[in-house]
C-alpha cells in the first residue's frame, strides 16, 4: 500500500479528512478499519490492512492517549476517485490533562498553518454507548468544539464507534448535556469487525458478529466517502484566526495574572506596609508630642553691668530688675523712675513702694526653664520623619498602582476584544459553569487520591485562576469597554464581508 506523508496541495482531488475526539474513542482503529474499505479487502480474505501501528506499551496504558502527535497520511486508494490526506489526532482528555490538551491545539494550529489550507471533513469520533457525560467530557467537548470556526458547519461529521444496530445512546447523552455538535450527518461503526481476520480460530457467534460489524462498517465507509465526494472543501483561514485569537487570549490571561497576582498584589502589600507605618508613627507622634516642658521664670541670671555707665531700678524686696536702663542714678530719685506710678512700682511682682528700689551694678533676669525628655523627643522626631517618608512612598506606590491598573485595563480590553471575536467566529460553544466543573474535578481528585493527584490539583487550581480572570474580563463591560467591543464588532463584520 502506497502511504506517504501528507501532501501539501490545493488540488480539489485530494480530500483532507481529520479525526478528532476524546482519547480511546477509536480514531486510530477507525482509520485502520477504513483502509480495508479503501483497499477493497473482503471479509473472507486472509489479511487486513493497517495504516497505523501503535505499540501499545506506553506508560499509562489506555489512560494515556495512544496517539502522541498529529499524523497525516497521504493515500491514493483504488476505492475512491480522489486521493486522501487522513489526519489522525491525539485524543483530548487523557491523564496528562489540560497541558496535553493545549498541546494538541497547538499541533492542530501548526498543521493548519503549515500543511493544509482547507479541509473536507472534520470527524468527531464518539463512543456510541456513551451514557451520561461526565464533567470531564463536557470540558473535552468544549475544547473540541471551541477550536473550529463556524464556516466548517457543513463539513462536520460524527462517527460513532463501538456502535450496534440501535441508535447511539451518545446522541441522547449529548442532547441531555446541551451539547450541540453542528454536523452534516452521523455514521456508525464498530471496529471490532475489522480487527480480526483469523476467523477460523474464533467461535461461531463471534464470527457472525464480526461479519455483521464488518458489513456495517463497509457500508458506513461507502456512504461517508460518497458523501464527502461532493462537498466543497472549506478554507481553514477563519479557524487559523480563531486559534490565533485563542493563543492571544492565553498570553493576555498570563499577563493579567502576572499584573494582578504579582505586580498589583505586591504594590498593595507595599501600600499596606506604609499605611501601617503611618499608623504607628501617628501613635508615636501623639504620645510623644509633649516631649518638652517649660517652667516659667525658673532660672535666674545676673548680668554684670559694672563700669558700663548704666543705672538700674532694682527692687530689693522682689529681687527683680524693674528698669534696666534708668536715667535716675540716685536711690532717692527712684520715685521719678518710669516704672513708678503713684509711688508704687508697676513692674516688680509685689508692686512694691518706690523706696524699696535701688540702683545696683547688675541686671537680674528671670528665664524660663525647658525640660526635655530626650527619649520622647527622639520618638517624636523619628515619628515625624518616618511619617513623611512613608507619605512620599505612598505617593510613589499609588502612582505605580495607577500605572499597573491602567495597563491591566488595557490588557483586559484587548482580551475582551479577543473573546468577543472568538464568540462570533466559533463553531459552537458549550455553556457550563467552568468554575463549578473545576471544583468538582478538584474534589474528585481529593477524594480519589490517585497517583499524582497533588500535581493535578495544582494544575486545576491554575486553570481555575485563569477562568476567574476570564470571568473578571467578561464582567468588565463598562461603558468604555462596550464601546471598544462595538467598534470591534463592526470591524469583524466588515472583515467577514470581504
Ligand atoms: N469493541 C470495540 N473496540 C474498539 C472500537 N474502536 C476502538 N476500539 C478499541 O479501543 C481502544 C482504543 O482505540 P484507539 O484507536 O487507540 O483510540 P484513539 O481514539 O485513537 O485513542 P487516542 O489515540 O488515545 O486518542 C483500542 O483497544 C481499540 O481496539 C470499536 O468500535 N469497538
Ligand atoms: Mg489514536
Ligand atoms: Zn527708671
Ligand atoms: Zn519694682
Ligand atoms: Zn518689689
Amino acid at each position: 500500500m502506497a502511504v506517504t506523508k501528507c501532501k501539501k496541495t490545493n488540488n480539489n482531488n485530494i480530500k483532507n479528512i481529520m479525526l478528532i475526539g476524546e482519547t480511546g474513542t477509536g480514531k486510530t482503529t477507525l482509520i485502520n478499519s477504513m483502509m480495508n474499505y479503501l483497499y477493497q479487502v473482503n471479509f473472507g480474505d486472509s489479511y487486513r490492512y493497517y495504516l497505523i501501528n501503535e505499540i501499545n506499551n506506553k506508560q499509562g496504558g489506555q489512560a494515556m492517549s495512544q496517539t502522541d502527535k498529529i499524523s497525516t497520511y497521504y493515500i491514493r486508494p483504488p476505492a475512491t476517485d480522489y486521493a486522501l490526506n487522513i489526519i489522525d489526532t491525539p485524543g483530548f482528555g487523557d491523564t496528562r490533562g489540560y497541558e496535553f490538551d493545549l498541546n494538541i491545539i497547538q499541533q492542530i494550529k501548526h498543521l493548519f498553518s503549515t500543511t493544509i489550507s482547507y479541509i473536507d471533513a472534520v470527524c468527531f469520533v464518539i463512543k456510541a454507548p456513551q451514557a451520561r457525560l461526565t464533567c470531564n467530557q463536557l470540558y473535552i467537548y468544549s475544547q473540541l468544539l471551541g477550536n473550529f470556526a463556524n464556516n466548517l458547519n457543513n463539513n462536520i461529521f460524527i462517527l460513532f464507534t463501538f456502535a450496534d444496530s440501535n441508535m447511539p445512546i451518545a446522541i441522547k447523552s449529548l442532547q441531555d448535556s446541551n451539547i450541540n455538535i453542528p454536523h452534516n450527518k452521523y455514521y456508525k461503526i464498530n471496529n471490532s469487525g475489522f480487527n480480526t481476520f483469523d476467523n477460523k480460530n474464533i467461535n461461531k457467534i463471534n464470527k457472525i458478529t464480526n461479519k455483521l460489524y464488518w458489513k456495517m462498517g463497509m457500508e458506513t465507509f461507502k456512504q461517508f466517502l460518497n458523501d464527502i465526494q461532493h462537498l466543497e472543501p472549506i478554507s481553514l483561514q477563519p479557524t487559523q484566526t480563531l486559534l490565533r485569537c485563542k493563543n492571544e487570549i492565553e498570553n493576555y490571561i498570563n499577563k493579567i495574572h502576572r499584573i494582578k497576582m504579582h505586580d498589583i498584589a505586591n504594590l498593595d502589600n507595599q501600600l499596606k506596609q506604609q499605611k501601617d507605618i503611618i499608623v504607628q508613627c501617628n501613635q508615636d507622634i501623639k504620645f510623644n508630642k509633649k516631649y518638652s516642658e517649660t517652667i516659667k521664670n525658673a532660672v535666674f541670671e545676673t548680668i554684670n553691668i559694672e563700669g558700663k555707665g548704666i543705672a538700674t531700678t532694682t527692687c530689693l524686696q522682689c529681687n527683680f530688675s524693674c528698669h534696666d536702663n534708668c536715667p535716675y542714678t540716685k536711690d532717692c530719685d527712684k520715685h521719678l523712675c518710669n516704672v513708678i506710678m503713684n509711688g508704687y512700682c508697676v513692674k516688680c511682682p509685689r508692686k512694691c513702694h518706690w523706696s524699696e528700689h535701688s540702683n545696683v551694678p547688675y541686671i537680674l533676669k528671670q528665664n524660663d526653664k525647658v525640660i526635655i525628655d530626650s527619649n520622647a523627643k527622639y520618638k517624636y522626631k523619628n515619628g515625624v520623619s518616618k511619617k513623611n517618608s512613608a507619605q512620599k512612598m505612598i505617593k510613589k506606590i499609588e502612582k505605580k498602582l495607577v500605572k499597573s491598573e491602567r495597563m491591566l485595563n488595557r490588557i483586559m480590553n484587548k482580551a475582551l476584544l479577543c473573546m468577543n471575536r472568538i464568540d462570533v467566529m466559533v463553531l459552537a460553544e458549550i455553556k457550563y459553569n467552568k468554575i463549578e466543573y473545576l471544583n468538582q474535578l478538584i474534589n474528585s481528585e481529593e477524594n480519589n487520591k490517585n497517583v499524582g493527584y497533588r500535581n493535578r490539583i495544582t494544575k486545576l487550581q491554575e486553570i481555575k485562576n485563569r477562568e476567574h480572570i476570564i470571568n473578571i474580563v467578561r464582567r468588565a463591560q463598562n461603558a468604555k469597554t462596550i464601546n471598544v467591543i462595538r467598534r470591534a464588532r463592526t470591524k469583524i463584520s466588515l472583515q467577514d464581508k470581504v
